[in-house]
């Protein structure tokens, strides 16, 4: 037996954000989910394998698009936060819902930036460190029906909440990560127009998307200018390439691929302490069709590729930041990858970590089984630590969990 250590003082948590976990939010989501649940319940026929349909009856169902009370986790945070605790974990990643703090436009709601701050007690009082999340694709209604991130004064709008809520909790939080995701928020939300706000087009894509890059600029200087001891950083999907195409080329389509999808991590890397990595999986670009073996497949259909970490984390050295892994789990109803899937990838980042890069932390997605967000997915794929009953909203730990929490514990992992 040896043991992979991993470095002194390092992070070990999960992740969760508002709208996901909450329950009883107002936002641009929110009606939407009610105007399209009946269509996501019909093209979940066309839109999932037969053997998911099969698994999963659940995709079949018009409640299933419906996020409705989720976890209650606004009401039982305390709860959940005991569990993390218990399971060995010293930081935690969430959201603050902008819709709850500026629900009509300017107007702060105290009752609601209030409980924030009791949320952020309660994790500091658990001794857990934790990780802000300002804009995890959910806005007040009123912002969106200003065109949302196609007006040009979106960033500015923005801006002002974050200056509202890092004025109001900087003696709590040292860690913002000002936005989760831009290229899949903006691209499903605006290019495609599969996920709220669905202001599908071109046009609408470049303006939120350089609309967002300036409100991350603006935000920057806010919160500098509060805290100048902030850590700030983006949380950004980063998914391992591979093309198998044309044997010369190959290399050349994956920069390509590359310089596109990091476009909104280069650009903000200048104003970051920190780069945040959502990691989840390999993409293989190929002509024939790859079938992954069940193994190694999640309750999605995404291929398990630990390794994926390691070479993610292999291309960030460049920007010379430390690195957290902001995200990464699986859908695993069953729970029986869920204890190999956190295993393997940590030998994996402990070897990157071992060939110098500097991983300072690693969080878990998702600490409960939550309300799935890209596209709209719904409350079907389980990711959760903590295994969630939406009907009387009972807690129970999945048993792979304790593997997680032994390594939290021992900040060490035990290998063959
Ligand atoms: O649930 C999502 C999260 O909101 C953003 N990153 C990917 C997760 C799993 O799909």
């Amino acid at each position: 037996m040896k043991k992979l250590q991993f470095p002194k003082n390092f992070l070990w948590g999960s992740a969760t954000s508002a709208h996901q976990v909450e329950g009883g939010t107002n936002n641009q989501w929110t009606q939407w989910e009610k105007d399209n649940a009946q269509r996501l319940a019909d093209e979940a026929k066309t839109k999932w394998q037969p053997w998911q349909q099969e698994h999963f009856p659940e995709m079949f169902e018009k409640e299933n698009y419906i996020s409705g009370s989720a976890c209650d986790h606004y009401n039982r945070y305390e709860q959940d936060f005991d569990l993390a605790k218990q399971l060995g974990q010293n930081a935690h990643r969430f959201s603050i819902e902008w819709s709850r703090i500026e629900p009509e436009e300017g107007k702060f709601d105290e009752k609601e930036i209030e409980h924030y701050r009791r949320v952020l007690r309660a994790l500091r009082e658990r001794g857990i460190e934790p990780f802000v999340t300002l804009w995890h694709w959910t806005e007040p209604v009123w912002f969106n029906e200003k065109g949302g991130w196609t007006n040009k004064k979106s960033a500015e709008y923005f801006s002002r909440f974050v200056e509202k809520v890092v004025g109001q909790y900087k003696d709590l939080v040292k860690f913002w990560v000002v936005i989760n995701e831009a290229n899949v928020g903006i691209g499903y939300g605006y290019l495609l127009g599969s996920q709220p706000p669905a202001k599908k087009g071109l046009v609408n894509f470049y303006k939120a998307y350089f609309n967002l890059l300036s409100a991350f600029k603006q935000s920057n200087s806010v919160i500098r200018k509060i805290n100048d001891k902030a850590e700030i950083g983006i949380a950004n999907s980063i998914t391992h390439y591979e093309t198998k195409i044309f044997p010369g080329l190959n290399y050349l389509i994956v920069k390509f691929i590359e310089f596109f999808s990091e476009y909104f991590l280069r650009a903000t890397i200048p104003y970051c302490t920190f780069v945040g990595c959502n990691y989840y999986s390999r993409y293989v670009i190929s002509l024939n069709k790859g079938v992954v073996s069940e193994k190694s497949k999640t309750d999605l259909g995404w291929e398990i590729y630990p390794k994926g970490l390691y070479l993610v984390l292999k291309k960030l050295k460049k920007y010379n930041l430390p690195v957290y892994i902001t995200e990464n789990g699986l859908a695993d109803t069953k729970d029986e990858k869920r204890k190999e899937f956190v295993v393997e990838h940590l030998k994996w980042m402990h070897r990157a970590i071992e060939e110098g890069a500097d991983v300072r932390g690693y969080f878990h997605w998702s600490l409960l089984d939550n309300f799935e967000f890209p596209q709209v997915r719904g409350f079907w794929p389980r990711f959760g630590l903590v295994e969630i009953d939406f009907k009387t909203q009972q807690r129970k730990i999945r048993s792979s969990t304790h593997e997680y929490a032994t390594i939290c514990k021992n900040n060490a992992l035990d290998v063959e």
